[in-house]
């Protein structure tokens, strides 16, 4: 088989990527291990960057997302029992949408299939060859029958755990990560939002986070520790602690109910350099992982196929190579900015074990200089609804 630009991984950045190359007249093949049902099982992000939102139009894959998703111009924060908003219309002119990284992936899936787009399911086994060369080439198998796809590029945009970023010899890749001393713990639930707009918690028992999907799916989390696992937990034991960990008046009308999903996910920042190497270009999580606080992980993803997929059209439609040339120092230059976000928010808000009696009141001053500050907000608020790409 050949084809223009092999992608690896189905999650979506490569879907984005295909589908916004299809439409430019790129062709693209997109290799998944999974199955689409498992893929579209997975409950990840919540909140939309209005760059991403744009990205989903320009791929003409909005309509649904514009029907149904929510707008959200502020957030609350709150440390202990006091609280304030940060108004990300006031002080940014912008806002946030709410909309589940299922629905997006669904999106994709679909506008894929409508334009008969070639996503290979099921893979095993996928190897990156030749990267270095100007003849790059992907094997795999399927159910035991080897494949081979020769192409132009590859985008790796097969997560952390793919093969993509491993492939990049070591003595070329420089990689950067700190590991943090505790999870979170998310449930998904059937009940109306316990508030109209995200509330970020800090407290003396650690982070809780308030989120939704829609107005009768709600999406909550706390911090746990790493040695936690689900089964730890029942539900009515992290209704308990939740409320115990958002101010009163929210905690009086939180409604619970039996929760549909319930996972844990470790914290991580992480970013590897350079995203390319020869004709191989790394995406999203392949290629670097925040934790989850700043709500950047997909949106960094997106801000990357942003990049990758100007630089290929600009080699294919005028030859002109300076996109793909400079595509890993712009989508770095953006990614550190979201790394340093997603860090500070996590440190704002979560007990760490090793943290003494200085360090709280100093973590105290940090939530009260953003509370009582409007350039601190200000600042906040810029980070959150997006960084200009
Ligand atoms: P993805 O990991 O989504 O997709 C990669 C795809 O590649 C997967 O479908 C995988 O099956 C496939 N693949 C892997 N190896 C392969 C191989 N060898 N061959 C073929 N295919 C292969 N972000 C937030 O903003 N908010 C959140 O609450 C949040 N929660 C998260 C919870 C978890 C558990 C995780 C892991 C991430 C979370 N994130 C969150 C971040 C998340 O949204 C990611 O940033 C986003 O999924 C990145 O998208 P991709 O880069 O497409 O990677
Ligand atoms: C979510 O809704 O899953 C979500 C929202 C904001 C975050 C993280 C997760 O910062």
């Amino acid at each position: 088989m050949r084809t223009q630009v092999a992608i690896v991984g189905g999650g979506p950045s490569g879907l984005l990527l295909s589908h916004l190359l299809h439409r430019n007249g790129i062709d693209t093949i997109v290799l998944e291990r999974k199955t689409k049902e498992y893929v579209l099982s997975r409950i990840r992000a919540g909140v939309l960057e209005t760059g991403f939102v744009d990205l989903m139009r320009e791929a003409k894959v909005a309509d649904r997302m514009d029907k149904e998703c929510m707008i959200h111009d502020g957030t609350v924060i709150s440390y202990g029992n006091s609280q304030f908003r940060i108004d990300f219309k006031e002080l940014t002119g912008s806002h946030v949408v709410v909309y589940g990284q299922t629905e997006v992936t669904r999106d994709l899936y679909e506008a894929r299939d409508a334009m008969d787009g070639k996503i290979v399911f099921n893979t095993e086994g996928v190897t990156i060859h030749d990267a270095d060369t100007v003849t790059p080439y992907v094997t795999y198998n399927v159910s035991g029958a080897e494949h081979r796809i020769d192409c132009d590029f590859v985008a790796g945009c097969d997560g952390f755990h793919g093969v993509s970023r491993n492939t990049i010899p070591l003595s070329v890749r420089r990689e950067y990560e700190k590991l943090y001393p505790f999870g979170w713990l998310g449930i998904l639930s059937e009940t109306p939002p316990v508030h109209d707009e995200l509330i970020y918690s800090g407290s003396d028992r650690g982070f809780a986070l308030c989120s939704m999907r829609n107005q009768n799916l709600s999406r909550y989390y706390i911090q746990c520790p790493l040695s936690d696992t689900p089964s730890d937990w029942t539900d009515a034991a992290f209704w308990q602690e939740l409320k115990r960990r958002i101010p009163e008046e929210f905690a009086e009308k939180l409604i619970s109910g039996p929760s549909i999903e319930k996972s844990i996910a470790p914290l991580r920042s992480f970013v590897t350099e350079p995203m390319r190497w020869g004709r191989l270009f790394l995406c999203g999580d392949a290629a670097h992982i925040v934790p989850p606080t700043g709500a950047k992980g997909l949106n960094t993803a997106a801000s990357d196929v942003h990049y990758l997929n100007n630089g290929l059209l600009q080699f294919y439609q005028e030859g002109n190579s300076e996109g793909i040339d400079r595509y890993s120092e712009k989508a770095l230059a953006r990614i550190w900015k979201a790394e340093r976000f997603s860090w500070a928010a996590t440190k704002l808000l979560h007990n760490f074990p090793d943290q003494n009696a200085f360090d709280l009141k100093i973590q105290q001053a940090d939530v009260d200089f953003l509370s009582d500050n409007r350039e601190a907000r200000s600042v906040f608020a810029q980070n959150y609804v997006g960084l200009p790409y």
